[in-house]
């Protein structure tokens, strides 16, 4: 028996998928022609009109917008309806240039939602779940959308939100969790401790696991599995779009599929912004359909993926994406958090300390380590522990509330990290993460 949230549209014909898209193009290129000024000027300098855009075909006749116009629209800039009518807020952590903030109305959290919805029952969801959500509630999107995603589903919801591992163990074990939302890095740390307090597999009621916001390998998913004694599905999104469940897997557990009667998605070469050919590695770029709040067309996601319509065995028609192979920017994904190196260096020198650091990221035992190793300058360094111990914490809180996580610190004698001759080696990132 198959399984689906809105079976009409997620099997549709590929010909009846493009006349939605169509259809819904040509709307909501007027809406944003119509609402959103930034986005009206950057099609006026290429002179196009919403008259120019009558089907999907033409999208790529349009401007792109990218994390510089969202820093440069900040806050309201890009918001796509009166702010009364807008329901909710989500954003990603960072400084006020790296922080999305979006808007959403009703509609919006509705489509949110049901995208999830999607997701919840490709893992095999049904209303005789009880769905655990240990992804963050709160400004981050993982909590709120699955959490939308489970109820319509009709699950019983535990909205655990991230941490107090034992606390999560607790209730897994005595309410019957069958579904378990979180990053997988999180997964596997459930699965380590549940065997460390010597349960084992067989002794939980789990079933299933999506888990998503961050990269993770097969490697990774085969563990997760085994620990847990569930299938693991992987789950996709973006806050600037709305959150997870902008595509997801289903039972065959290769490729997501999106949610294309919402989002469009191309493929771009980085360097040229030029469309490549279905098959082909590049930028995924989205454009949203139907998005009041904040639409966005041709959003680029700088994530490295490739899509692919090949017929899939569980019979849903939408595209698939690869998982992100890689990024086109610096951005980190540290414990499910974006980081960004220009963060760190923003706090660095607000914090009074120069520009020479260097991050060091690892996986041990499927959690992130975060190190940072940063210069005394001259005049400020100490060779006195208990000074340079509460330098530490005091820049390690500075970094906590710009990242929402703590990266150990490390302060190092002056000159002691190595110069490159090249560009500066700002980042080491050990993790094998495609
Ligand atoms: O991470 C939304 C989300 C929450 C997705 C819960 C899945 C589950 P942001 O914080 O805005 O939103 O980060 C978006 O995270 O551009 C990717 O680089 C990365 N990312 C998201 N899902 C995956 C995944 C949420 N399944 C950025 N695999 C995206 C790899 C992912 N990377």
């Amino acid at each position: 028996m198959k399984n689906y949230y809105q079976p009409e549209i997620e099997t549709a014909s590929r010909e009846r998928i493009l006349e939605i898209q169509n259809e819904k193009i040509v709307k909501q290129v007027k809406h944003v022609y119509d609402n959103v000024p930034y986005y009206r000027n950057l099609m006026e300098k290429k002179g196009l009109t919403p008259e120019d855009i009558k089907s999907v075909d033409d999208i790529k006749k349009l401007p792109f917008l990218t994390k510089d116009d969202l820093r440069e629209a900040y806050p309201y800039g890009l918001l796509g309806t009166d702010i009364k009518n807008c329901v909710r807020i989500q954003s990603t952590s960072g400084t006020t240039g790296k922080r999305v903030v979006a808007f959403y109305t009703q509609k919006d959290i509705d489509m949110w939602e049901e995208c999830c919805a999607r997701a919840i029952v490709a893992a095999g969801g049904t209303d005789e779940e009880v769905c655990q959500i240990c992804y963050g509630y709160g400004l981050f999107t993982g909590g709120p959308g699955l959490n939308g995603g489970s109820h319509k589903v009709g699950c019983l919801t535990l909205p655990m939100s991230s941490g107090n591992t034992d606390r999560q163990i607790q209730f897994m074990i005595d309410l019957n969790a069958t579904i378990l939302c979180c990053t997988p890095s999180y997964a596997a740390y459930i699965g380590e401790t549940l065997a460390e307090q010597g349960y084992r597999p067989e002794d939980n009621k789990l079933k299933a696991g999506i888990f998503g916001a961050e990269p993770w390998t097969r490697e990774m998913r085969e563990g997760i599995e085994k620990s847990l004694g569930i299938k693991a599905y992987d789950i996709y999104g973006l806050t600037e779009l709305s959150g997870p469940g902008v595509s997801f897997e289903c039972e065959e557990q290769h490729g997501m599929h999106i949610n294309e009667d919402h989002f469009y998605a191309e493929i771009i070469d980085p360097e040229t912004g030029e469309v490549l050919p279905e098959g082909e590695k590049g930028e995924l770029v989205f454009t949203s359909l139907d998005k009041e709040g904040f639409p966005l067309l041709r959003y680029r996601t700088k994530d490295i993926c490739i899509l692919s319509r090949e017929k899939c065995s569980c019979g849903r028609t939408h595209v698939k994406m690869t998982k992100p192979l890689g990024r086109s920017d610096d951005m980190m994904i540290i414990r499910g958090v974006n980081v960004f190196p220009s963060q760190i260096e923003a706090v660095l020198l607000k914090e009074g300390f120069t520009p020479n650091y260097q991050i060091v990221v690892d996986r041990v035992n499927n959690s992130d380590t975060f190190d940072i190793y940063v210069e005394f300058s001259p005049e400020v360094f100490s060779d006195k522990i208990a000074e340079i111990q509460q330098s530490e914490h005091k820049l390690s809180s500075a970094m906590r509330s710009m990242l929402g996580i703590d990266p150990k610190i490390h302060l190092v004698a002056p000159k002691s990290i190595v110069r490159s001759e090249g560009k500066a080696v700002r980042v080491i990132d050990k993790r094998k993460l495609v």
